[in-house]
């Protein structure tokens, strides 16, 4: 959930960050168009899911696992095996279904599945769109398997290039064969650096001799080109949870689709805490120094705290006595002054929620002093750098610096320090 948290902030930024520079004489030139693109492309990628390619030699189960993971058998057994164009499975409100063509077009979902007809223009691939919470966070692409591997296909290929992460199946009773192994060995990096094995058939007779022996070869041989590896046995997931919903938890355990579907899970929220902490490290080193610089015209430059060595010192004394003070000043200064104890035990605080707070403190500032309507020529630079300040503290919620507490409580601290600036709250 704290990467959750995380992303949506993100969001929050790069969107602030659109809209401050919209209005921009340089918007779309130089540096400054180049980063709005930049915030538009990590806005986009914060919004989506994880995109799971399911990969495989012909027949091996990848249509079979797309129908438990859709939490329903929307592939007819009729067309299992080699009838359908490549399929991506995406969350919608309500059930949907279109054909689409890469680069061009997508024709409107229509509100029922009829394979006959999707596939009637010969399209790319087929959107399929569920009420079914986990395609929330991640959707997956089935494809069909190569039944000639040399000759690629180029609506396959095209959606290879779009996937994040790779469920490769394999059937038990031909594992990993070099044809096999050769295949798995020319997808993109990108997606084999997170892929999981899924050993399928693994309840056929035929695979019950020597079972063990298969999985520790295939641990040795495959292992360390996969995350995790998982067997699994399709008809029994199926009897498990007949319609998508899990009546029997053993057998769904015992089927493996328990285990496929942790090892997935975790694969993808590996895959977006890492996008979290890359697309937040860019945001510090490219975008804060532009923002930072943005109002330098207006303003003295606005000071960075510097870190200090030990737990901040509160705000300077005040002069006047705290019922004296406007009531703006009053609520910053007990709100700010919480926080500043909660820092002195770092030991009880959970860092992001402690960020968090901080982060809804300033955003309630910023509303507050703008519906007051309290700045005047010579303080308008105030609500600038309190909107520099909340991108600062943003950040530090996604970055991995060794004290976040002291540097969110030094940004308040140095906030508290300007807000009586205001004139007409210190009168
Ligand atoms: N017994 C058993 N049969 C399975 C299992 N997984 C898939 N099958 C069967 O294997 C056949 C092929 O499965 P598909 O899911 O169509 O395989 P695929 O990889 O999608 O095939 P292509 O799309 O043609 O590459 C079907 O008859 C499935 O019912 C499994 O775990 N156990
Ligand atoms: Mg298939």
């Amino acid at each position: 959930m704290a990467s959750e948290n995380s992303a949506q902030n993100l969001i929050k930024f790069f969107q602030e960050f659109q809209k401050k520079t919209a209005q921009n004489p340089n918007a779309n030139t130089g540096e400054l168009s180049e980063l709005r693109t930049l915030a538009r492309q990590f806005e986009t990628r914060l919004n989506r899911p994880t995109r799971i390619f399911i990969g495989g030699e012909y027949g091996s189960g990848k249509s079979t696992l797309a129908n438990i993971l859709a939490g329903e058998q929307l592939i007819p057994a009729s067309i299992l095996s080699g009838g359908l164009p490549p399929l991506i499975f995406r969350y919608g409100a309500a059930i949907g279904a279109g054909a689409g063509w890469w680069g061009k077009k997508v024709n409107a979902l229509a509100d029922y599945i009829d394979f006959v007809e999707l596939t009637a223009e010969n399209p790319d691939f087929i959107v399929i769109q569920l009420p079914n919470p986990i395609l929330k966070q991640f959707n997956f692409f089935d494809a069909p398997g190569a039944q000639q591997p040399a000759k690629p296909d180029r609506r396959v290929e095209e959606m290879i290039k779009r996937a994040d992460m790779l469920v490769w199946c394999t059937n038990v009773l031909q594992a990993w064969a070099e044809p096999e192994k050769k295949q798995w060995s020319k997808l993109p990096e990108k997606i084999r650096d997170h892929g999981i094995l899924v050993v399928t058939h693994v309840d056929l007779p035929a695979a019950q001799h020597g079972f063990e022996r298969v999985m520790s070869r295939l641990m040795k041989q495959a292992g360390p080109g996969f995350q995790a590896i998982a067997s699994f046995a399709a008809p029994t997931a199926i009897d498990a949870a007949p319609g998508g919903k899990t009546t029997d938890k053993r057998m769904w355990k015992d089927s493996g689709a328990a285990s496929v579907l942790a090892n997935i899970l975790s694969e993808v929220d590996l895959i977006q805490e890492t996008l979290i902490s890359d697309i937040g490290a860019t945001a510090k080193s490219k975008f804060v120094p532009f923002v930072m610089a943005r109002n330098t015209d207006k303003k003295q430059k606005v000071e960075t705290p510097p870190p200090p060595a030990k737990a901040p010192t509160p705000a300077p004394s005040k002069p006047q006595e705290a019922k004296d003070l406007h009531p703006i000043l009053q609520s910053w200064n007990l709100k700010v002054d919480a926080l500043i104890t909660i820092a002195e035990t770092p030991e009880s605080i959970d860092d992001g929620d402690y960020i968090q707070t901080s982060c809804d403190v300033v955003m309630e500032i910023i509303d507050t002093i703008s519906e007051a309507d309290v700045l005047d020529d010579k303080t308008d630079w105030i609500l600038p750098q309190f909107h520099d300040a909340l991108d600062l503290l943003i950040l530090l919620q996604v970055e991995d610096g060794d004290t976040p507490v002291i540097d969110a409580t030094n940004i308040l601290v140095q906030l508290g320090r300007d807000l009586p600036k205001i004139a007409s709250l210190t009168k």
